[in-house]
């Protein structure tokens, strides 16, 4: 019996979004806690959870993981998505940091008062700076990175559907994306994340807006 894997954050995508992308590729079941309230967070803090007072925290083969990018390389290492050798695990970290650049580009939107110039903002990096990067790499090759999936895939596919919410569209101008999309929802650990019930998360709203703002006190 595999240990239970706990995953403690609020309830929307956040920075822990990517880590449960992740898991349910490497098909990991997960448990979470999903902060509600300022005591809960409090309650980790008096506990000495959070290394540095900050949430994701994943608590994984007996360690309680904090720092998101830290908990992504653990995930992607212990379930193979990291590249067979470090050439490629340049290329993957590459197109990851790449993606999450333009992600939390994303992820801060419903916290902004006034988002249209930033999403303009986004649409116009997107289409000229990191789209064009995935669409070339992805001219042949089925998968990103040395012919296998990788997390760089697994973040492309989370990243080009949310820009998708946002932008309907805006994949218009890159079939070779569009395509990657169209296989990698075949994948079966794939196609169950994106079906409703699922742990995946919705956009955020007004509610997820208010918990943060109150848990975080700001
Ligand atoms: N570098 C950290 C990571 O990637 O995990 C940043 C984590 C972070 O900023 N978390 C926010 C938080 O806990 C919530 S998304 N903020 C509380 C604080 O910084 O006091």
């Amino acid at each position: 019996m595999g240990e239970k894997v706990v995953l403690t954050y609020f309830n929307g995508r956040g920075r822990m979004e990517s880590i449960r992308w992740l898991l349910a590729v490497a098909g990991v079941e997960f448990e979470e806690v999903l902060l509600t309230t300022r005591e809960q967070y409090e309650k980790l803090l008096t506990d000495g959870d959070l290394m540095f007072q900050q949430v994701p925290l994943v608590e994984i083969d007996n360690m309680k993981l904090v720092q998101t990018k830290a908990i992504m390389n653990y995930i992607a290492e212990k379930y193979n998505l990291n590249g067979k050798d470090l050439k490629n695990r340049a290329m993957i970290n590459m197109y990851t940091e790449g993606l999450m650049d333009l992600m939390e580009m994303i992820m801060v939107l419903p916290f902004i008062p006034d988002p249209k110039p930033k999403v303009d903002n986004i649409q116009t990096k997107a289409k000229e700076r990191f789209l064009p990067v995935f669409e070339k790499a992805l001219c042949g090759p089925i998968y990103l990175v040395g012919g296998e999936l990788s997390r760089a895939d697994v973040h492309l596919l989370e990243c080009s559907l949310m820009l998708e919410e946002k932008l309907p569209g805006i994949l218009s101008e890159f079939p070779n994306i569009k395509s990657f999309q169209g296989r990698m929802t075949q994948n079966l650990a794939i196609k169950k994340f994106l079906e409703p019930g699922s742990k995946r998360k919705p956009q955020p709203d007004d509610v997820y807006v208010k918990q943060v703002k109150e848990v975080l006190q700001f």
